[in-house]
């Protein structure tokens, strides 16, 4: 990390010698792992003092949106709760803009907040929601001034088949869809046993190699390898991809079983799946490796600053 930061300061003071003019980019903060780790103990303590779970229709689920939304206000974002119906119950997004940037030109990153009925779904998807939770207060603290408009997503219904993000682009005019030129999508991001996938442009409709390649050069960047693979229709970002919107992400895996040539560039356990708890009880806030809850945090900021700026 020190190392890195050195390294990205020395590119940055060289950089703006040789533009001596430009105004400077400010580097990507380093997302503090301790907070997004505290989020995840938050959100297992919603789930454990609602039956045991943040599912859709269940009390948990609210009470998740409710704890997301008061922070994203407190640091000055605009919130709006979007609400549907689906099985007979009320479910939520939550979508928060960063006042600010280019309405015309809109970079959107989400992650889904529900959890399946059987457990309180920390990996899945605790990790995704509490990381671009912390990039997004990280937005306010370090006082970026992105020249795109950035705006935030945590979807409800995502385990009942995409249901929140669905309706949310279906809720869009053409005009509001063209206007969103990127949707990043991260949906368990600190498997036990990790992987570092990253999906592939030529996978989805519209998968973006401009967005997987950021995704991949970050990685790189770290000495992490990648490899890429196709979500299709399992998570948020196909209800964007359908509606002609350039789609990435990264995900480190689920009920898959790691392979031999996986657990050598990546260490964990081969012939063991990436998240063992997968959609079970036991997808605890013990359900996390916190060396890829930390890598994909940092990523994710990194990826952002760089596309936003
Ligand atoms: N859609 C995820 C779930 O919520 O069950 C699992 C998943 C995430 C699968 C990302 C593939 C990629
Ligand atoms: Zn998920």
């Amino acid at each position: 990390m020190k190392l890195r930061t050195i390294t990205v300061t020395l590119a940055v003071l060289l950089s703006s010698a040789a533009t001596a003019n430009a105004a400077p980019q400010a580097a990507a903060p380093n997302i503090s792992l301790a907070a997004v780790q505290a989020d995840l103990a938050q959100l297992q303590s919603i789930a454990n003092s609602n039956g045991g779970n943040r599912a859709h229709g269940k009390p948990g689920y609210l009470a998740s949106v409710n704890w997301v939304k008061s922070k994203l206000d407190a640091a000055g974002f605009t919130t709006r709760v979007q609400s549907f119906t689906n099985s007979g119950a009320t479910g939520y997004n939550l979508i928060a803009d960063w006042p600010g940037g280019d309405a015309n030109n809109i970079v959107m990153l989400g992650g889904h907040l529900d959890s399946v009925a059987a457990g309180p779904g920390i990996n899945d998807n605790g990790t995704g929601s509490a990381s671009i939770l912390e990039v997004a207060l990280a937005v306010k603290a370090t006082g970026f001034t992105p020249t795109k408009h950035l705006r935030f997503a945590w979807w409800g219904a995502e385990e009942l088949g995409l249901v929140g993000s669905t309706y949310y682009v279906n809720s869009l005019s053409t005009s509001d869809k063209s206007k969103i030129k990127s949707y990043l999508n991260f949906d368990m991001t600190a498997s036990p046993n990790p992987g570092y996938f990253v999906y592939s442009a030529s996978g989805q409709p519209t998968g973006s190699a401009a967005l997987q390649q950021a995704l991949q050069a970050y990685f790189t960047s770290i000495g992490v390898q990648t490899e890429l693979t196709v979500v299709g229709g399992r998570s948020d970002h196909a209800a964007f991809a359908r509606a002609g919107i350039p789609v990435g992400g990264t995900f480190s895996g689920a009920e898959g079983t790691k392979t031999a040539a996986q657990a050598q560039k990546w260490g964990g356990t081969s012939g063991r799946a990436f998240d063992p708890c997968y959609h079970r009880a036991c997808d605890t806030s013990s359900n996390i490796d916190n060396t890829s809850l930390d890598r994909q945090a940092d990523g994710i900021a990194s990826v952002l600053w760089k596309l936003a700026a």
